[in-house]
Protein backbone atom coordinates (compact mmCIF):
# COMPACT_ATOMS: atom_id res chain seq x y z
CA UNK A 1 0.00 0.00 0.00
CA UNK A 2 1.67 3.33 -1.00
CA UNK A 3 1.60 6.03 1.68
CA UNK A 4 -1.45 8.01 0.70
CA UNK A 5 -3.53 5.36 0.58
CA UNK A 6 -2.44 4.25 3.65
CA UNK A 7 -3.17 7.18 5.35
CA UNK A 8 -6.60 6.93 3.93
CA UNK A 9 -7.31 3.28 5.53
CA UNK A 10 -6.16 4.30 8.57
CA UNK A 11 -7.75 7.58 8.73
CA UNK A 12 -11.31 5.39 7.90
CA UNK A 13 -10.64 3.42 10.65
CA UNK A 14 -10.25 6.21 12.82
CA UNK A 15 -13.64 7.76 11.89
CA UNK A 16 -15.80 4.52 11.97
CA UNK A 17 -14.14 4.25 15.63
CA UNK A 18 -14.51 7.27 17.15
CA UNK A 19 -17.78 7.83 15.22
CA UNK A 20 -19.63 5.08 16.79
CA UNK A 21 -20.47 6.08 20.07
CA UNK A 22 -20.44 2.63 21.29
CA UNK A 23 -21.48 -0.27 19.54
CA UNK A 24 -25.01 2.27 18.26
CA UNK A 25 -23.39 2.33 14.38
CA UNK A 26 -22.51 -1.26 14.31
CA UNK A 27 -24.87 -3.32 13.49
CA UNK A 28 -24.34 -6.71 15.09
CA UNK A 29 -26.87 -8.72 13.34
CA UNK A 30 -25.26 -7.88 10.19
CA UNK A 31 -21.72 -9.67 12.00
CA UNK A 32 -22.09 -12.99 10.54
CA UNK A 33 -19.85 -15.53 12.20
CA UNK A 34 -19.45 -19.30 11.76
CA UNK A 35 -20.79 -19.89 15.34
CA UNK A 36 -25.00 -18.62 15.02
CA UNK A 37 -24.48 -18.40 19.01
CA UNK A 38 -21.49 -15.76 18.90
CA UNK A 39 -21.36 -13.61 21.69
CA UNK A 40 -21.55 -9.74 21.12
CA UNK A 41 -17.71 -10.02 22.12
CA UNK A 42 -16.53 -12.42 19.60
CA UNK A 43 -18.49 -10.43 16.96
CA UNK A 44 -16.62 -7.54 17.90
CA UNK A 45 -12.78 -9.14 17.80
CA UNK A 46 -14.18 -10.16 14.19
CA UNK A 47 -15.04 -6.02 13.48
CA UNK A 48 -11.78 -5.60 15.06
CA UNK A 49 -9.77 -7.83 12.81
CA UNK A 50 -11.15 -6.92 9.78
CA UNK A 51 -10.33 -2.93 10.56
CA UNK A 52 -6.44 -4.18 11.62
CA UNK A 53 -6.22 -5.78 8.40
CA UNK A 54 -7.00 -2.32 6.24
CA UNK A 55 -5.08 -0.59 8.71
CA UNK A 56 -2.03 -2.45 8.67
CA UNK A 57 -0.38 -5.68 9.69
CA UNK A 58 -0.58 -6.72 13.69
CA UNK A 59 2.66 -8.02 15.41
CA UNK A 60 2.04 -11.46 17.05
CA UNK A 61 4.51 -13.83 18.61
CA UNK A 62 3.52 -17.40 20.13
CA UNK A 63 4.46 -17.48 23.84
CA UNK A 64 5.54 -14.06 24.16
CA UNK A 65 4.94 -13.01 27.90
CA UNK A 66 5.30 -16.38 29.01
CA UNK A 67 9.59 -16.91 28.50
CA UNK A 68 12.32 -15.91 26.37
CA UNK A 69 15.84 -16.08 25.92
CA UNK A 70 17.09 -17.06 29.77
CA UNK A 71 14.38 -16.33 31.29
CA UNK A 72 11.14 -17.54 32.66
CA UNK A 73 7.80 -15.58 33.45
CA UNK A 74 7.61 -17.73 36.85
CA UNK A 75 10.47 -16.32 37.87
CA UNK A 76 8.92 -12.69 37.72
CA UNK A 77 5.13 -13.17 38.25
CA UNK A 78 4.19 -9.84 38.13
CA UNK A 79 7.24 -8.39 35.48
CA UNK A 80 5.19 -8.61 32.07
CA UNK A 81 7.56 -8.82 30.04
CA UNK A 82 8.60 -10.34 26.37
CA UNK A 83 11.71 -10.49 23.90
CA UNK A 84 11.12 -8.06 21.93
CA UNK A 85 9.54 -5.48 24.08
CA UNK A 86 12.95 -5.97 25.47
CA UNK A 87 14.06 -4.71 22.18
CA UNK A 88 11.84 -2.58 20.55
CA UNK A 89 10.20 -1.13 23.78
CA UNK A 90 6.59 -2.35 22.54
CA UNK A 91 4.27 -5.20 23.28
CA UNK A 92 3.23 -7.83 20.15
CA UNK A 93 -0.32 -6.31 19.70
CA UNK A 94 -1.41 -10.63 18.93
CA UNK A 95 -0.40 -13.28 21.57
CA UNK A 96 -0.23 -17.22 20.52
CA UNK A 97 -0.87 -19.85 22.98
CA UNK A 98 -0.95 -23.73 22.73
CA UNK A 99 -3.48 -25.91 24.20
CA UNK A 100 -1.71 -29.17 23.58
CA UNK A 101 -2.13 -31.11 27.18
CA UNK A 102 -5.27 -29.23 28.37
CA UNK A 103 -7.03 -32.43 26.86
CA UNK A 104 -5.24 -34.34 29.26
CA UNK A 105 -6.73 -32.45 32.14
CA UNK A 106 -2.96 -31.29 33.10
CA UNK A 107 -1.68 -27.94 34.79
CA UNK A 108 1.07 -27.06 32.09
CA UNK A 109 0.80 -27.50 28.53
CA UNK A 110 3.50 -29.27 26.22
CA UNK A 111 6.56 -26.68 26.44
CA UNK A 112 5.35 -26.56 30.96
CA UNK A 113 3.42 -23.26 30.31
CA UNK A 114 1.04 -23.42 33.44
CA UNK A 115 -2.53 -23.28 32.31
CA UNK A 116 -3.36 -20.80 34.97
CA UNK A 117 -0.60 -18.10 33.90
CA UNK A 118 -1.92 -18.30 30.23
CA UNK A 119 -5.31 -17.49 31.77
CA UNK A 120 -3.51 -14.84 33.82
CA UNK A 121 -1.50 -13.38 31.31
CA UNK A 122 -4.63 -13.38 28.76
CA UNK A 123 -6.51 -11.37 30.99
CA UNK A 124 -3.97 -8.48 31.78
CA UNK A 125 -3.37 -8.30 27.93
CA UNK A 126 -6.51 -8.25 27.44
CA UNK A 127 -6.87 -4.90 29.48
CA UNK A 128 -4.32 -3.27 27.40
CA UNK A 129 -6.40 -4.62 24.22
CA UNK A 130 -4.73 -7.38 22.92
CA UNK A 131 -5.50 -10.59 20.66
CA UNK A 132 -5.28 -13.94 21.49
CA UNK A 133 -4.87 -17.05 19.19
CA UNK A 134 -4.64 -20.42 20.47
CA UNK A 135 -3.24 -23.63 18.67
CA UNK A 136 -3.49 -27.46 19.89
CA UNK A 137 -1.00 -29.41 19.25
CA UNK A 138 -3.01 -32.46 21.26
CA UNK A 139 -1.89 -35.54 21.39
CA UNK A 140 -2.92 -39.15 19.91
CA UNK A 141 -5.50 -40.42 21.23
CA UNK A 142 -5.37 -43.68 19.91
CA UNK A 143 -1.74 -44.00 21.31
CA UNK A 144 -0.72 -41.45 23.62
CA UNK A 145 1.83 -40.20 22.00
CA UNK A 146 2.46 -36.55 20.98
CA UNK A 147 0.81 -34.44 18.09
CA UNK A 148 3.74 -35.89 16.03
CA UNK A 149 2.66 -39.71 16.71
CA UNK A 150 1.42 -40.15 13.08
CA UNK A 151 -0.50 -43.23 13.89
CA UNK A 152 -4.10 -43.27 12.17
CA UNK A 153 -6.61 -41.76 14.82
CA UNK A 154 -8.92 -39.08 13.65
CA UNK A 155 -11.45 -42.40 12.30
CA UNK A 156 -11.29 -43.36 15.76
CA UNK A 157 -12.47 -40.27 17.18
CA UNK A 158 -14.98 -39.30 15.06
CA UNK A 159 -18.67 -40.33 15.85
CA UNK A 160 -19.28 -43.70 16.57
CA UNK A 161 -14.95 -44.66 16.70
CA UNK A 162 -13.63 -46.40 19.28
CA UNK A 163 -12.19 -43.27 21.03
CA UNK A 164 -15.38 -41.07 20.73
CA UNK A 165 -15.86 -41.13 24.45
CA UNK A 166 -12.49 -40.35 25.02
CA UNK A 167 -12.27 -37.09 22.35
CA UNK A 168 -15.45 -36.01 23.73
CA UNK A 169 -13.89 -35.64 27.35
CA UNK A 170 -10.79 -34.28 25.81
CA UNK A 171 -13.18 -31.41 24.33
CA UNK A 172 -14.59 -31.08 27.23
CA UNK A 173 -11.76 -30.17 29.21
CA UNK A 174 -10.75 -27.64 26.09
CA UNK A 175 -14.47 -26.08 26.46
CA UNK A 176 -14.13 -25.60 30.21
CA UNK A 177 -10.72 -23.74 29.30
CA UNK A 178 -12.62 -21.27 26.70
CA UNK A 179 -14.80 -20.60 29.28
CA UNK A 180 -12.73 -19.91 31.72
CA UNK A 181 -11.39 -16.66 29.90
CA UNK A 182 -12.79 -13.94 31.23
CA UNK A 183 -12.23 -10.22 32.00
CA UNK A 184 -12.27 -8.31 34.90
CA UNK A 185 -15.98 -8.04 34.78
CA UNK A 186 -16.60 -11.20 34.49
CA UNK A 187 -17.06 -11.37 30.83
CA UNK A 188 -15.76 -14.10 28.31
CA UNK A 189 -13.25 -12.40 26.68
CA UNK A 190 -12.91 -13.72 22.80
CA UNK A 191 -10.53 -15.37 20.96
CA UNK A 192 -9.01 -17.00 18.03
CA UNK A 193 -8.64 -20.73 18.31
CA UNK A 194 -6.83 -22.88 15.16
CA UNK A 195 -7.04 -26.13 15.42
CA UNK A 196 -6.02 -28.99 13.77
CA UNK A 197 -3.28 -26.80 11.33
CA UNK A 198 -0.62 -27.58 8.94
CA UNK A 199 -2.90 -30.57 7.98
CA UNK A 200 -1.63 -30.55 4.13
CA UNK A 201 1.85 -31.72 6.03
CA UNK A 202 2.05 -35.62 6.72
CA UNK A 203 3.96 -34.67 10.54
CA UNK A 204 0.51 -34.86 12.60
CA UNK A 205 -1.85 -37.43 13.08
CA UNK A 206 -4.79 -35.07 11.29
CA UNK A 207 -2.40 -34.51 8.70
CA UNK A 208 -1.93 -35.63 5.10
CA UNK A 209 -1.57 -39.64 4.20
CA UNK A 210 -2.62 -39.97 7.93
CA UNK A 211 -6.38 -39.55 7.17
CA UNK A 212 -8.63 -39.01 4.38
CA UNK A 213 -9.06 -35.09 3.51
CA UNK A 214 -13.27 -36.27 4.51
CA UNK A 215 -12.33 -37.44 7.68
CA UNK A 216 -10.52 -34.42 8.60
CA UNK A 217 -13.35 -32.27 7.63
CA UNK A 218 -15.46 -34.17 9.72
CA UNK A 219 -13.11 -34.02 12.33
CA UNK A 220 -13.16 -30.10 12.16
CA UNK A 221 -17.08 -30.09 12.07
CA UNK A 222 -17.55 -32.50 14.67
CA UNK A 223 -15.21 -30.51 16.82
CA UNK A 224 -16.86 -27.35 15.97
CA UNK A 225 -20.37 -29.03 16.91
CA UNK A 226 -19.06 -30.11 20.53
CA UNK A 227 -17.87 -26.76 21.32
CA UNK A 228 -21.27 -25.33 20.41
CA UNK A 229 -22.65 -28.43 22.67
CA UNK A 230 -20.81 -27.59 25.51
CA UNK A 231 -21.81 -23.37 25.50
CA UNK A 232 -18.64 -21.98 23.83
CA UNK A 233 -19.33 -18.94 21.95
CA UNK A 234 -16.34 -17.08 22.56
CA UNK A 235 -14.43 -17.65 20.08
CA UNK A 236 -13.28 -17.22 16.03
CA UNK A 237 -12.17 -20.42 13.93
CA UNK A 238 -9.38 -20.20 12.27
CA UNK A 239 -8.15 -22.49 8.72
CA UNK A 240 -4.81 -22.86 8.40
CA UNK A 241 -2.75 -25.16 6.06
CA UNK A 242 1.00 -25.07 5.75
CA UNK A 243 2.96 -23.71 2.69
CA UNK A 244 0.81 -24.32 -0.53
CA UNK A 245 1.11 -25.06 -4.04
CA UNK A 246 -2.40 -23.49 -5.19
CA UNK A 247 -5.26 -23.24 -4.38
CA UNK A 248 -6.50 -26.75 -4.82
CA UNK A 249 -4.33 -27.51 -1.65
CA UNK A 250 -6.22 -25.20 0.39
CA UNK A 251 -9.77 -26.31 -0.90
CA UNK A 252 -8.57 -29.84 -0.19
CA UNK A 253 -8.73 -30.41 3.51
CA UNK A 254 -11.41 -27.06 4.04
CA UNK A 255 -14.18 -27.77 5.94
CA UNK A 256 -16.88 -25.25 4.52
CA UNK A 257 -17.72 -21.95 5.10
CA UNK A 258 -20.03 -22.28 7.96
CA UNK A 259 -17.15 -23.36 10.22
CA UNK A 260 -14.52 -21.02 9.40
CA UNK A 261 -14.29 -17.50 10.11
CA UNK A 262 -10.86 -16.49 9.41
CA UNK A 263 -8.34 -18.26 7.06
CA UNK A 264 -4.58 -18.32 7.43
CA UNK A 265 -1.07 -20.07 6.24
CA UNK A 266 2.35 -21.15 8.17
CA UNK A 267 5.13 -20.52 6.49
CA UNK A 268 8.80 -20.50 7.29
CA UNK A 269 12.03 -20.02 5.65
CA UNK A 270 13.04 -23.02 4.35
CA UNK A 271 15.15 -22.86 1.41
CA UNK A 272 16.40 -18.87 2.44
CA UNK A 273 15.93 -15.49 1.55
CA UNK A 274 14.30 -15.56 -2.17
CA UNK A 275 12.41 -19.05 -1.72
CA UNK A 276 10.51 -17.80 1.51
CA UNK A 277 9.65 -14.35 -0.01
CA UNK A 278 8.48 -15.72 -2.82
CA UNK A 279 6.29 -18.32 -0.90
CA UNK A 280 4.93 -16.08 1.28
CA UNK A 281 3.69 -13.69 -1.72
CA UNK A 282 2.40 -16.69 -3.70
CA UNK A 283 0.77 -18.02 -0.78
CA UNK A 284 -0.96 -14.66 0.66
CA UNK A 285 -2.43 -14.38 -2.79
CA UNK A 286 -3.72 -17.83 -2.90
CA UNK A 287 -5.26 -16.86 0.59
CA UNK A 288 -6.36 -13.30 -0.68
CA UNK A 289 -8.29 -14.80 -3.26
CA UNK A 290 -9.90 -17.47 -1.31
CA UNK A 291 -10.66 -14.95 1.20
CA UNK A 292 -12.36 -12.43 -1.00
CA UNK A 293 -14.81 -15.37 -2.56
CA UNK A 294 -15.70 -15.55 1.35
CA UNK A 295 -15.48 -12.15 2.71
CA UNK A 296 -13.23 -13.45 5.42
CA UNK A 297 -9.93 -11.86 6.86
CA UNK A 298 -6.97 -13.60 6.88
CA UNK A 299 -3.44 -13.93 8.38
CA UNK A 300 -0.28 -14.96 8.03
CA UNK A 301 -0.81 -17.75 11.39
CA UNK A 302 2.76 -18.81 11.70
CA UNK A 303 6.20 -17.81 10.61
CA UNK A 304 9.87 -17.36 11.72
CA UNK A 305 13.40 -17.71 11.14
CA UNK A 306 14.39 -20.76 11.20
CA UNK A 307 18.06 -19.49 10.80
CA UNK A 308 18.46 -17.21 13.58
CA UNK A 309 22.10 -15.20 13.51
CA UNK A 310 21.90 -15.79 9.59
CA UNK A 311 21.36 -12.28 8.24
CA UNK A 312 21.24 -8.90 10.98
CA UNK A 313 18.56 -7.71 7.74
CA UNK A 314 15.73 -10.50 8.27
CA UNK A 315 12.96 -8.13 9.25
CA UNK A 316 13.42 -5.75 6.65
CA UNK A 317 14.79 -7.71 4.21
CA UNK A 318 13.43 -11.02 4.10
CA UNK A 319 10.19 -11.17 6.05
CA UNK A 320 9.01 -7.84 5.50
CA UNK A 321 8.93 -7.21 1.55
CA UNK A 322 7.20 -11.17 1.66
CA UNK A 323 4.48 -9.70 3.77
CA UNK A 324 4.12 -5.55 2.65
CA UNK A 325 0.91 -4.67 1.21
CA UNK A 326 -0.60 -8.57 1.55
CA UNK A 327 -3.90 -7.18 2.65
CA UNK A 328 -3.25 -9.71 6.22
CA UNK A 329 -4.42 -8.74 9.31
CA UNK A 330 -1.58 -10.27 11.11
CA UNK A 331 2.12 -12.03 11.31
CA UNK A 332 2.88 -14.71 14.16
CA UNK A 333 6.08 -15.47 15.06
CA UNK A 334 6.72 -18.32 16.31
CA UNK A 335 7.74 -19.19 20.28
CA UNK A 336 11.46 -17.67 21.56
CA UNK A 337 12.37 -21.19 23.51
CA UNK A 338 16.12 -21.76 23.65
CA UNK A 339 18.71 -20.40 21.96
CA UNK A 340 18.62 -23.72 19.60
CA UNK A 341 14.71 -23.03 19.09
CA UNK A 342 13.51 -19.44 18.64
CA UNK A 343 12.35 -17.68 15.60
CA UNK A 344 11.92 -13.96 16.43
CA UNK A 345 14.01 -11.71 18.23
CA UNK A 346 15.88 -11.01 21.91
CA UNK A 347 18.21 -8.01 22.89
CA UNK A 348 21.39 -9.51 22.19
CA UNK A 349 20.22 -11.35 18.77
CA UNK A 350 22.06 -10.38 15.01
CA UNK A 351 18.61 -9.23 14.26
CA UNK A 352 17.63 -6.55 17.49
CA UNK A 353 18.78 -3.57 15.57
CA UNK A 354 16.78 -4.50 12.08
CA UNK A 355 13.75 -5.58 14.48
CA UNK A 356 13.40 -1.72 15.34
CA UNK A 357 13.54 -0.68 12.03
CA UNK A 358 10.53 -3.23 11.36
CA UNK A 359 8.95 -1.68 14.14
CA UNK A 360 9.07 1.89 13.17
CA UNK A 361 7.55 0.70 9.52
CA UNK A 362 4.06 2.20 9.16
CA UNK A 363 2.03 -1.10 8.04
CA UNK A 364 3.65 -2.58 11.33
CA UNK A 365 1.03 -2.59 14.49
CA UNK A 366 1.69 -3.40 18.07
CA UNK A 367 -0.23 -3.19 21.11
CA UNK A 368 -0.50 0.22 21.76
CA UNK A 369 -1.70 1.23 18.00
CA UNK A 370 -3.84 -2.34 17.71
CA UNK A 371 -5.61 -1.09 21.08
CA UNK A 372 -7.10 1.91 19.48
CA UNK A 373 -8.59 -0.55 16.57
CA UNK A 374 -11.64 -1.25 18.95
CA UNK A 375 -15.57 -0.77 19.28
CA UNK A 376 -16.94 -0.63 22.84
CA UNK A 377 -19.99 -2.08 23.75
C1 LIG B 1 6.50 -26.72 17.68
C2 LIG B 1 7.80 -26.67 18.43
C3 LIG B 1 7.67 -27.58 19.62
C4 LIG B 1 6.44 -27.18 20.46
C5 LIG B 1 5.20 -27.05 19.61
C6 LIG B 1 4.01 -26.48 20.37
O1 LIG B 1 6.53 -26.04 16.50
O2 LIG B 1 8.09 -25.34 18.86
O3 LIG B 1 8.82 -27.49 20.43
O4 LIG B 1 6.22 -28.13 21.47
O5 LIG B 1 5.46 -26.21 18.52
O6 LIG B 1 4.27 -25.23 20.90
Amino acid sequence: MNYIIRIIAIFSVVITITSCKGLSNIDLNEIELANKKASPSAKILYERIESIGKAGIAFGQQDATMYGINWKHQENPLNLRSDIKDVAGKFSAVHGYDLGHIELGNSFNLDTVSFVSMRDQVKKLNEKGAIFTFSWHLDNPVTSGSSWDTISAVSEILKGGSQREKYEKWVSRLSDFFNSLKDENNEQIPVIFRPFHEMNGGWFWWGEGNCTAEEYKELWRQTFKLLQQNNVHNLLYAYAPNIMQSTEDFEKYYPGDEYVDILGVDIYNYGGKEAFIKNIKTNLEILKLEAQKRSKPYALTETGNIDPGSDPKWWTEHLYPGIKDSGIAWVLLWRNARLDHYFSTYKDDVTAEDFREFEKLEETLFLDQVKKINFKL
